[in-house]
């Protein structure tokens, strides 16, 4: 039985084709800087917006048509969706997915109930995974939907509500070594608050690294070999969020002697609700040696709000294939679209054209950043840029040979610092422009 009858396994056609069922860049097996395409981008699908959202907004109920769903949230429909996404992910061709737990299975009346839904379907994922080839890129844990964790999870006043989440993350943990997942995602939920008369906020953040010192230890106990990510955002569900920024988390993690056993899954809406760029928030992690992984999607520029829109900017995938290039790959990490089609795209096929869209943005990026890596340029630049910090008085200061007292008799001796050149930014920008195309 097919749940999408209407489309065929989706090919590479080239540049010219017009066949909105086909990848135009997207050529899997495609040799870019001695990789291939699938290995470059490592491409997940989201199950909790592909398989599970059916476009409610706060005005009115979800109204996404899909013929395979009856209604329920029960465990039968759970062990059907599977089948649904393993024909949507085979036909598109991805190589990986995520979840949530509460995504797959249903949430139980008890704890035990809840961990025997996720058992079933992780039983039927795992044999659907050896059928198709199809590997999970990193499991998690809803610790946010649920009105216990009203005030958070590992942050939460209430005690009781830290240890219930501990237990969901330990199911979560060992849900994802079973399925071989090569990392596990910590996104913050509601762990932040909505206003400081009533936080103590020191607390909380001891709290949370606590939580996260108890994953590091349980995930050792288990030999779960998979990444650890942490995935920053500012806002939304709370008005400030603690994992707030590639920053707030690189510190955070330092505080508490996390930095070792932790990464950052950086997605870019969140940067962009953050008041940064998305080529911004990777630089920030990359410089860091902190990059692990990416949850692809885009916000509105007209709009404040988390939208998760599928990619389509060139210039910001080529942006961000130029760092993830620039750093040698992403490891264990892939592009996780972490986006959802529109409340008006409510067809099933919008789900392909959405994917395969931001697919090819993430591919024809690639090939751009690859262009403008081999003129290097860009590279030449900003060595150049720096040309005095290589020799001299700049080579003495880095190397820690010179201090207050040497500084003010260098400058004392030559009068005035040399001549700034030019930043160029708009020539570099037209260079940029170049490739785009
Ligand atoms: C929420 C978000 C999450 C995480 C996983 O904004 O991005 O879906 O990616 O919990
Ligand atoms: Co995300």
């Amino acid at each position: 039985m097919s749940f999408f009858p209407e489309v065929s396994q989706i090919k590479y056609e080239g540049p010219d084709s017009t066949n909105p069922l086909a990848f135009r860049h997207y050529n899997p097996s495609e040799v870019v800087e001695g990789k291939t395409m699938k290995d470059h981008l490592r491409f997940g699908v989201a199950y909790w917006h592909t398989f599970r959202g059916m476009g409610g907004d706060p005005f009115g109920p979800g109204c996404a048509v899909r013929p395979w769903e009856d209604g329920t949230d029960s465990l039968d429909m759970a062990l059907k969706r599977v089948d649904v996404a393993f024909e949507f992910m085979q036909k598109l061709g991805v190589p990986f997915y995520c979840f949530h737990d509460r995504d797959v299975a249903p949430e139980g009346d008890t704890l035990a109930e809840s961990n025997k839904n996720l058992d079933a379907v992780v039983k039927k994922l795992g044999q659907k995974q050896k059928d198709t080839g199809i590997n999970l890129l990193w499991g998690t844990a809803n610790l946010f939907s649920n009105p216990r964790f009203v005030h958070g999870a590992s942050t939460s006043c209430n005690a009781d509500v830290f240890a219930y989440a501990a237990a969901q993350v330990k199911k979560a943990m060992e849900a994802t070594k079973e399925l071989g997942g090569v990392n596990y995602v910590f996104w913050g939920g509601r762990e932040g608050y909505m206003n400081l008369y009533n936080t103590d906020l020191r607390r909380e953040f001891d709290h949370l690294a606590k939580f996260l010192h108890l994953a590091v230890e349980y995930k050792k106990k288990i030999g779960f070999t998979g990444q650890f990510l942490i995935e920053p955002k500012p806002k939304e569900p709370t008005k400030h969020q603690y994992d707030s920024d590639a920053a707030a988390c690189v510190a955070f993690l330092r505080i508490y002697g996390l930095e070792k056993d932790f990464k950052l899954n950086i997605e870019t809406n969140h940067a962009t609700l953050a008041g940064h760029s998305m080529h911004h928030e990777l630089t920030y992690a990359s410089s860091y040696g902190m990059l692990g992984s990416i949850d692809a999607n885009r916000g509105d520029e007209l709009l404040g709000w988390d939208t998760d829109q599928f990619p389509n900017s060139l210039y910001e995938t080529a942006q961000v294939m130029l760092v993830v290039l620039n750093q040698g790959g992403l490891g264990s990490g892939g592009l996780n679209f972490d986006a959802k089609v529109r409340r008006e795209s409510f067809e099933p096929i919008d789900l392909f054209h959405a994917h395969i869209g931001g697919m090819d943005a993430f591919a024809h990026g690639l090939k751009i950043a690859a262009a403008i890596r081999k003129d290097g340029v860009l590279k030449d630049f900003v060595k150049q840029r720096y040309a005095s910090w290589d020799s001299g008085i700049g080579a003495d200061i880095e190397a820690g040979k010179a201090k207050f007292d040497e500084l003010e008799a260098y400058m004392l001796k030559k009068g005035e610092a040399e001549k700034n050149s030019s930043g160029r930014q708009e020539m570099l920008e037209n260079v940029v422009n170049r490739y785009l195309r």
